[in-house]
Formats: structure tokens, sequence, C-alpha cells
């Protein structure tokens, strides 16, 4: 019976000392489990009982139930001990904590080009305007200068909506007419967004891309100002004073005279792949705002004039980054997004 003695109080003493070690919850379910469990020594020293004289029983019967209301009431409090410490904001708050590989999220190359353009305009004393994706004919076509039935209205594969009078813009042009609306002349606006055509994809064609605007409306406003702005900008974006442009004739219904700009290659000066070995890419359109578009927007085209550009926001970073396939864009391929994080 000395030996069932022993037992008794080593028994208290490691779980009392198991207990006190536990430092989380998980920790001491398993000491509970281990002594106060089914399987537990506690209740395999109970099991002994059994095996016991009559009077045996008697004295270690209830020493055992003592023993087990000791063991329980000392896990109890310790839980509660537990519970109040993994409630504290201290407890939650780790600063040590370190997780390894974890995915670090990035500004998505459309977001980083279009911060480097607006950047570049803003540093020319130009706005940032915008303007409805979703469109009507009257700002996408009738205000620039193409009426109904004129045929540049074909060239732009257009989404037409079901609802009447709407279509999804298939240029940023559209951008136009609403900085006009907005903002009395003297005007300097730079308009970023996205446009839609109706077109089949190709590596260099998109159902839906990006373009930018530029518009400047003031007094006395010469082509060699679009021309100065549009080296200027060029040079900048691709970091290059080398930078050259050409210009040739380009129609566009909504300005006149109208221009194709064309920028000598940033990545060499006898042929590339990039030029496709012609050392000229051809970047912008643009020309000299039609007296139309000015006085269908309430500006006497007497006083005032002003110029415009258009140009593919990805076919821009295209060329700067080596980017062979427009659709990537809005693949949400991670490995090619990664490249630019
Ligand atoms: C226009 O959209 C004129 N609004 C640009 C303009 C503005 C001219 C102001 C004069 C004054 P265009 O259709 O050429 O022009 O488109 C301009 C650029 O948008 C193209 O050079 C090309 O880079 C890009 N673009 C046009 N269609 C697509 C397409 N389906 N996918 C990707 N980029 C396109």
């Amino acid at each position: 019976m000395k030996n069932l003695k022993t037992k008794i109080s080593t028994i208290e003493a490691q779980c009392l000392s198991e207990l006190k070690k536990a430092r989380s919850l998980e920790s001491l379910e398993s000491v509970r489990v281990s002594y106060l469990g089914r399987n537990g020594a506690l209740t395999d020293l109970m099991s002994t009982l059994k095996t016991l004289s009559l009077d045996d029983k008697r004295t270690f019967g209830p020493a055992l139930n003592q023993l087990k209301q000791r063991l329980t009431l000392a896990y109890e409090s310790r839980k509660s001990e537990l519970e109040k410490k993994s409630n504290t904001s201290d407890a939650l708050f780790d600063v040590t904590a370190y997780k390894p590989h974890q995915m670090q999220g990035s500004l998505h190359l459309y977001t980083q080009i279009i911060e480097q353009l607006s950047s570049i305009f803003i540093s020319m004393g130009y706005t940032i305007a915008d303007g409805p994706e979703m469109e009507t004919e009257y700002y996408n076509f009738t205000t620039l200068n193409i009426p109904e039935d004129h045929p540049a209205r074909d060239s732009h594969d257009t989404f037409w909506l079901s609802q009447p009078d709407r279509l999804l813009r298939t240029h940023t042009s559209s951008v136009q007419a609403h900085g006009m609306e907005k903002t009395p002349p003297p005007l300097a606006l730079f308009a970023p967004g996205r446009c839609y055509r109706n077109e089949a994809t190709d590596a260099t064609h998109d159902f839906m891309f990006t373009q930018g605007e530029g518009v400047f409306i003031d007094k006395n406003v010469s082509m060699a100002q679009l021309l100065a702005t549009a080296q200027t900008f060029l040079q900048q974006f691709f970091g290059t004073e080398k930078l050259k442009i050409r210009v040739r004739p380009g129609y566009f219904p909504f300005v006149e005279p109208g221009v194709e700009i064309d920028g000598s290659c940033p990545f060499c000066d006898k042929g590339c792949s990039v030029c496709k070995y012609t050392t000229w890419i051809e970047l912008l359109g643009a020309g000299l705002i039609h007296p139309n578009v000015l006085r269908v927007n309430g500006i006497d085209p007497d006083q005032y004039n002003g110029f415009a550009f258009g140009f593919g926001i990805e076919r821009l970073a295209m060329i700067k980054y080596g980017i062979t396939d427009i659709r990537l864009f809005h693949s949400a391929n991670i490995p090619f997004l990664k490249q630019f994080a």
C-alpha cells in the first residue's frame, strides 16, 4: 500500500508541475488528457481500486477522489489564467514575429506607367482629366467633328450598348469635350484611361486598352508648341534627350492639320528589332484642334486655338520595357507582373 501512496503523491506533484509549465491552451489540454483523461495516469490508478481489499478501498477510494478534485481545480484555474492572457492585445501582438515567404503586393504596371506619364504632364503644367468609359455618341463622335454618316465612325469598331445612345468609348478623345465644358480656356489637360474596340486581338491589338490624350487650348497656339511638347514628353518618358521626332501627315476629323508623330528609336541609331530596323517608331496621333470642335464646345475659334494628341499607353510601355504581347497587361499573369514589382 506504501507503493500506492507514493504513486498518488508522485502523480500529484508531476501533474501540478506540468500544469504550471503549460504556456498555451493547447499544451494545457494535453496535460489534462494525460492525467485526467480517459486513459490518463489518474484514471489508470483509479482502476486499480477494484483489486484492493475492502479496508484499503475505504482508505484509497476517497484519497483518489480528493486527488482528482485537486487536480481538476488546479487545471481549471490554470486554464482561466491562460484564457485571460490570450485575450489581451499583448498576447496577440508579437513584435518579433516573422513570417517568411509572404507574397508582397505592388503597383500594377498600368498604374506605374500612368503615374509616370501623369507626373511628366503635371510638370509641364497640365491637369489630369477623366471622363466616363460608357459614353454617348455625342462625346465619342459628334462633338469631335464625326457626324453620324462620317466614314471615320466605321474605322472605330464600336461596342454599342443595349441602352440607346450608349457605347464604350473608343478613344480618350471623348474627354476633350468634357474638359472644354468644365474649364474655360486657357486649358491644358492630360487624360489617361481605358478604351474599347470590338476588334480581334493579337500581340499588338486588344479589345480593351488604354490611351493618353493631351489637350492644350490658348491664344495663338502653334504647331511648333505641339511638336516641342511631344518631343519633351517622349524624351522624359524614355529617359533620353537624344530622342528626336519626325512628323508625317495624318487624318483625324477632329484636328486640322492632322499629323502622325514618330519618335527616333530610344534603343539604337542603326536599326534594331524594336524599330523593325527603320530607326523610327510610330508613337502619336496629333494635330491642331479643328475649329468645329472648338465651336461646338462654346469656344470662339477666332480667339482661341489649340492642339491635341493621343497615343496607346500599352504601346509606349511595350517599347520601353520590351513587352511582346499587349494581352499580358490584363492577364493577371503573376510572373509577368512580378518583373515590374
Ligand atoms: C485615336 O484613337 C485618336 N483619338 C488619337 C488622336 C488624339 C489623334 C488627338 C489626334 C488628336 P488611333 O485610332 O490611331 O487614334 O489610336 C491611337 C493609338 O491607340 C494607336 O496608335 C494605338 O497605339 C492605340 N490603339 C488603337 N487601337 C488599339 C487596339 N485595338 N489595341 C491596342 N491599342 C490600340
